[in-house]
């Protein structure tokens, strides 16, 4: 693989895409980022979707010299094996419980965006439908935990924080409901000395 930067394009939002901002910042590892805003949107999908050269333009996107990729799970394992963090997918079965939870809260992200999109009635079945019930599993596997798996963060935590920031901010009403459980659980990730100082730096693109 050739040294040339990595660049990371996505939205300027904690949604889809971040999981891999956070593998980079976990490991200190070099990355630019093109943030795409929602205002902006024509930057992506009138320009850069067309222009970069990608196979499968979507976002998120990863380039590095002549080499680009999308598909966010396929950007995670990139991002894993440059950042030589192979421990955050866990060992022996527990790999798959951690997998469980990273696609399942791959997929709620992109529900709990969509619900918040929506108003009244349908964004009503939308949220009973697809995202609260989904988000009732997640608190029965976090508990009282500070860590889904083993009592050390794996991927599943960096999934299942993604997802719940994503409902705190985007659905906030619906987050109240789950609140004795998932602050703590966030207030853990956060408390994370190199999370900590990513989430003060203008590298994350906050909610608002
Ligand atoms: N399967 C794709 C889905 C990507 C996707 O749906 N991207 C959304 C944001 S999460 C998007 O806005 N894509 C830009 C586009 O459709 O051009 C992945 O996991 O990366």
């Amino acid at each position: 693989m050739s040294q040339q930067n990595i660049i990371l394009g996505y939205w300027a939002f904690p949604l889809r895409g971040q999981p891999i901002r956070y593998i980079f910042e976990l490991a200190q590892y070099p990355y630019q980022q093109t943030n795409y805003t929602f205002e902006g949107a024509k930057d992506w999908f009138e320009k850069d979707k067309k222009e970069l050269g990608l196979d499968f333009p979507n976002l998120p996107y990863l380039i590095q010299g002549d080499f680009k990729i999308t598909e966010s799970q396929n950007i995670v394992n990139f991002a894993l094996d440059v950042t030589k963090q192979h421990h955050l997918l866990g060992a022996g079965l527990i790999r798959f419980k951690i997998d469980n939870i990273r696609f399942l809260c791959d997929e709620l992200i992109a529900k709990t965006f969509l619900a918040s999109t929506k108003s009244g009635e349908d964004k009503k079945a939308e949220i009973s439908s697809s995202v609260v019930p989904k988000f009732k599993s997640l608190q029965t596997a976090i508990g009282n935990k500070k860590y889904l798996f083993e009592n050390k963060l794996t991927l599943a935590d960096v999934y299942a924080y993604t997802a719940i920031n994503a409902l705190k901010h985007l659905l906030s009403d619906e987050y109240k409901q789950f609140a004795q459980t998932f602050d703590p659980f966030m207030k853990n990730f956060e408390e994370i000395p190199l999370i900590k100082a990513y989430h003060n730096s203008n590298r994350y693109p906050k909610f608002g």
